[in-house]
């Protein structure tokens, strides 16, 4: 395993023990609104912290770009950390949800790590490596349209600007898939994609902590992401996010396209 992949999957582990345990205690949780319906606790606030302690034990200079403490330091190594992805689920005692750490080395994302401490499970990717769910290498579905395929997604639940956009596409995609799946953490969604759970997933506003461990999982595990529009990049600066098989992923892109208002189109 790479040097920092086995950093990650040891901070996320130990960011893990930390959401375990208070999943245990949750009457005693104090919970703040970041923004309407965007929640932050302690926990984790707390698991952020063991996260960045082990990051800089090992790399003292890298730069850490966490969900709560935003960016730490300039160095041609970022650490993209969402401590805990799904906080809704977890407040509400829904066990789903994950640790995630993507590592981005010259503005390109080369290592990620989901890790789901309730099912002991977690996800490692390296470019040009491979994915894997605990050591096992994982492949997307050969899904060839979306007859018979699960899809996820996330529904708008803070910014209600392209909700009816949103709705347009999930009516397209609803009607011919065999189902919808709205977990609610944006991780497990991709980790999802690339093990072959889900056959793709598309959600709009999302961001960079959400998927940046997630898309190297998806696409070493052969799958493609792109922007709403089917390309392969700007899904880091826009949020909006689509992935699965090639031939899925064109599916995909084909009815969300209709759907694209302009500013959509000019952030896609
Ligand atoms: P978070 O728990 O780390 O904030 C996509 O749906 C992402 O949006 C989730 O992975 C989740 O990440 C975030 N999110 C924040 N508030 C949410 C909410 N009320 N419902 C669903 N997702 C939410
Ligand atoms: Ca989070």
């Amino acid at each position: 395993m790479h040097p920092l992949l086995t950093i990650a999957v040891r901070a996320a582990r130990r960011a893990g023990d930390v959401i375990i345990r208070a999943s245990n205690q949750r009457d005693s949780l104090t919970i703040d609104t970041k923004q309407r319906n965007d929640f932050v606790t302690e926990v984790d606030r707390q698991a952020e912290q063991e996260i960045i302690q082990i990051i800089h034990k090992a790399y003292p200079d890298h730069a850490i770009l966490g969900e709560e403490g935003g960016q730490i330091g300039d160095n041609e190594v970022t650490w993209i950390v969402d401590p805990l992805d799904g906080t809704t689920n977890f407040i509400h005692g829904l066990p789903h949800y994950a640790v995630s750490i993507g590592i981005e080395v010259r503005g390109r994302l080369e290592h990620g790590v989901i890790h789901d401490p309730v099912r002991g499970e977690i996800y490692t990717a390296s470019r040009g490596v491979g994915a894997f769910l605990n050591d096992r290498r994982i492949r997307v579905t050969p899904a060839r349209s979306l007859e018979g395929t699960l899809i996820g997604t996330g529904l708008p639940f803070r910014d209600f600007t392209h909700a009816p956009a949103y709705y347009g596409m999930l009516q397209a995609i609803a009607s011919k898939a065999a189902g919808i799946r709205r977990a609610g953490s944006a991780a497990l969604d991709l980790a999802y994609v690339a093990s072959g759970r889900l056959d793709g997933y598309w959600e709009l506003g999302l961001k960079p902590w959400d998927i940046a461990a997630g898309v190297v999982l998806v696409q070493e595990a052969g799958g493609i992401v792109g922007n709403l529009s089917g390309e392969p990049d700007g899904f880091m600066d826009s949020g909006n996010l689509v992935c699965g098989n090639p031939r899925l992923f064109a599916a995909l892109v084909r009815d969300i396209q209709p759907h694209l208002t302009p500013s959509l189109m000019a952030r896609s």
